[in-house]
């Protein structure tokens, strides 16, 4: 790892909340890319902090603090990962589920449907099936993307589904889902369109689901 995906890897990992803005800038002005920061230093700094926590030498408060400066450095690099506002490529309400207060991924696969000309209704996390669907309705989404975390906040998927279904409005919209314990099983089984692996795989399953190319 170079030095500075080191140093960027341990700042989220012990949750550096105010150096890491800084040392992003420090390796992009060394022509580190903003995909590199992201999946050499930030993302596996975050599956780190997982390891830690299922080992018992993580708690809630460090998964916390890491959290925080993971979302520190994300904002830091979205306008990187976002300038491409010229091209329209659809409207996409996003959420995690109820029940799931993971936020970080979610907010990746935003800023990356962002980047590639997706409009992009964030209604954050904790979101309860109806508020999806109501979401989608109001905006006229392309597409509802929902993200999970939680084996028990999954099966909150397959209600928005049902409950998109019951509103007569699942025949106006695209569902993707995704999340660390989501499979494109999962999304066959319960009846969604698309499942997206991970923030860059999501945005060509996006693509594809509602026709943008
Ligand atoms: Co929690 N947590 N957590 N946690 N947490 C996990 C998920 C866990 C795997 C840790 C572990 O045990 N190894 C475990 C879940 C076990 C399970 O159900 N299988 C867990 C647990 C148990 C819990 C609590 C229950 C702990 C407790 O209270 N005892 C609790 C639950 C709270 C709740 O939600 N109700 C809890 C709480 C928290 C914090 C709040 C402290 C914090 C979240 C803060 C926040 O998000 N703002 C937290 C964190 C940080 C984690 C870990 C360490 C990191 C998650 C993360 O941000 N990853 C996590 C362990 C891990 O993931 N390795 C863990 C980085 C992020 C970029 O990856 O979110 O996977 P990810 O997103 C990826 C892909 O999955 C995909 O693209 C992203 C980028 O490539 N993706 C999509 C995600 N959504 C998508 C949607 C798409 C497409 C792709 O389309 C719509």
């Amino acid at each position: 790892m170079d030095s500075p995906i080191a140093d960027i890897f341990n700042a989220v990992l012990v949750g550096n909340n105010s150096t890491i803005q800084a040392q992003i800038e420090e390796a992009m002005e060394l022509g580190i890319t903003a995909e590199r920061i992201l999946k050499e230093g930030m993302i596996p700094a975050m599956d780190e902090v997982g390891t830690r926590f299922e080992a018992g030498d993580f708690f809630v408060p460090e998964m916390l603090i890491s959290a925080r400066a993971m979302q520190a450095g994300l904002d830091r690099l979205r306008p990187e990962l976002t300038d491409r506002s010229d091209l329209f490529s659809g409207r996409v309400v996003i959420g995690t589920v109820k029940g799931d207060l993971h936020d970080i991924g979610k907010n990746l696969v935003a800023v990356m449907l962002e980047g590639a000309g997706f409009e992009i209704i964030d209604l954050g996390f904790d979101v309860s099936p109806e508020r999806f669907s109501a979401a989608a309705e109001e905006n006229n989404a392309n597409l509802v993307a929902m993200s999970a975390l939680l084996t028990t906040s999954m099966t909150q998927m397959e209600a928005t589904i049902n409950d998109l279904e019951r509103r007569g409005l699942r025949e106006d919209v695209k569902i993707m889902i995704g999340g660390a314990p989501v499979t494109s099983e999962y999304a066959d089984q319960i009846g969604a369109d698309g499942f997206g692996q991970d923030a860059s795989r999501a945005v060509t399953v996006a693509r594809r689901l509602i026709g943008s190319e």
